[in-house]
């Protein structure tokens, strides 16, 4: 069959999103990544961080990418708005990072790390990975949410660790491919020289795919309702639909729970 017809090569870098708990290895793939892929094709980072520009740090003393294409963004109290409603500042960060070392191939852009129900938004990355790993229990995966099921790559790292938290990795593989209806799951280490290589053919399969304007991004769906505290210590239940909309839970008079919906402003900030 012949090679489908491609318009010109889009201007602007794949911009591909990482997602997923903290401390799953969202930073460290990142890290990976860049070391794995810089020299050959042209790269950039965006962290997100609530009060910090920790993993910007981190990622810059790796000495894995000229420091100056590594930006933060720092997110404020809800990291998951920055990624999903209100993505302004992330898509500012890509820009400046394409105008100062363009043509940049492939923008990473790191998710503050949060539960398992955030995603970002399509207007943000053309595609996203979602990072478990072995140490948050084999059956993590099986419990599913938009990132595990929907996004365009589910990582299950830190494999190296399976023996000591007593993870059969084979059955945590094909729970995931089973909860992403045979999506693409990638078992990773660090320390395993194949998996890293599966890893860096799929981020170069997609680099080509997007970069030749033969990808749609998918959006995996919004993130479920789900509750935080609030600044004043009160218990926050939220959903992200892009609603100005909220409905929020308080404690009331005689310690009920009362919940109430109201308009917010700007929009979505939550
Ligand atoms: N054993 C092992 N540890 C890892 C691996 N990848 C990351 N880690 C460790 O996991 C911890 C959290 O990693 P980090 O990248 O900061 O997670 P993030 O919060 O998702 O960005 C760090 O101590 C990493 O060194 C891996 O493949 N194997
Ligand atoms: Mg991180």
């Amino acid at each position: 069959m012949a090679e489908p017809v491609t318009t010109a090569t889009p201007a602007r870098a794949f911009r591909l999103g990482v997602a997923g708990p903290v401390g799953t290895g969202k930073t460290s793939l990142i890290a990976l990544l860049c070391r794995e892929l810089a020299d050959e094709i042209e790269m950039g980072v965006v962290t997100n961080d609530i009060y910090t520009d920790e993993d910007a740090q981190i990622l810059r003393a790796a000495g894995v990418l000229e420091i100056d294409r590594i930006r933060a963004v720092e997110t404020g109290a809800c990291p998951h708005t920055a990624i999903r409603d209100d993505v302004t500042p992330n898509l500012i960060a890509v820009e400046d990072l394409e105008r100062d070392h363009g043509p940049l191939d492939l923008v990473l852009v790191e998710s503050g790390g949060d539960n398992l129900t955030a995603t970002f938004s399509p207007a943000l990355v053309d595609a996203q990975i979602f990072v478990l790993d072995v140490a948050g229990g084999g059956d993590v995966a099986r419990k599913g949410g938009p990132g595990i099921a929907r996004a365009d790559l589910l990582v299950v790292n830190k494999t190296d660790l399976a023996p000591y938290v007593e993870v059969d990795v084979p059955r945590m593989l094909s729970d995931a491919s089973q909860a992403r209806d045979g999506g693409p799951v990638i078992g990773l280490s660090r320390h395993d020289a194949s998996s890293v290589a599966a890893l860096t053919d799929w981020v170069r399969r997609m680099t080509a795919e997007v970069r030749a304007g033969r990808h749609t991004p998918v959006d995996p769906g919004p993130m479920a309702p789900h509750s935080h505290a609030g600044e004043d210590g009160a218990v926050l239940v939220h959903a992200h639909d892009g609603a100005a909309e909220h409905s929020h839970t308080h404690p009331g008079v005689d310690d009920l729970q009362v919940t109430h919906t109201h308009e917010h402003e700007p929009a979505g900030r939550g």
